[in-house]
């Protein structure tokens, strides 16, 4: 599964590359692209659904200025966005802002005015986490089949005791 990194301008690649090394050193793998909310609206859902699809597990976006770019990305998916407020104007209080106000029902997780190392780090453990539940459901599922064969088992073994105390001459006059 790979992190699915969205830059709001080119202008945000050198703060936004913190994201790439974080992912880098936790060996996650990531793609990228440049896709503003305002300038390429159309381009940028037709990416993220094709993320979506493609199995992507979390996302990273950032922008500067009207920072919208996470809150749209997650107004078109359930995967878990991370914003990047990106210092462009009002040292990064507007973006930081525009990112962390979403409305109720369209999450998108905050980090620090241009810390995108964070947002890698926070989307490694995003991944991380799900695939210990991956891990523990599997893990569950072994028990269960376990158990169906163990009463399978002890049903096929208390059949044939019967049919065996069955056969001793002084239970068969019971019958006869
Ligand atoms: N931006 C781009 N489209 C919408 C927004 N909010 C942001 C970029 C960048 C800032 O505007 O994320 O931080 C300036 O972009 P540019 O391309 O003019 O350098």
């Amino acid at each position: 599964m790979h992190v699915t990194i969205v830059l709001g301008s080119s202008s945000d690649a050198r703060v936004m590359k913190g994201a790439a090394d974080a992912l880098d050193t936790c060996g996650v793998e990531w793609e990228a692209r440049i896709l503003s909310a305002h300038r390429m609206p159309d381009e940028l859902k037709a990416y993220v659904e094709g993320q979506v699809q493609g199995g992507t597990g979390v996302f990273i976006a950032g922008a500067g200025l009207a920072a919208h770019l996470p809150g749209v990305i997650a107004s078109h998916t359930v995967k878990p966005v991370i914003g990047v407020p990106i210092r462009a104007a009002f040292d990064g209080l507007d973006a930081l802002l525009s990112i962390v106000q979403m409305p109720k029902g369209v999450p998108v997780a905050t980090v620090g005015v241009n810390n995108s190392y964070n947002a890698g780090l926070l989307a490694a453990q995003i991944l991380a986490a799900g695939q210990l539940a991956g891990q523990l459901d599997r893990q569950a599922q072994a028990a269960r089949e376990d158990a169906g064969e163990l009463e399978e088992k002890l049903q096929r073994l208390r059949r044939e005791r019967a049919a065996a105390l069955l056969k001793e001459p002084q239970n068969r006059e019971v019958f006869e």
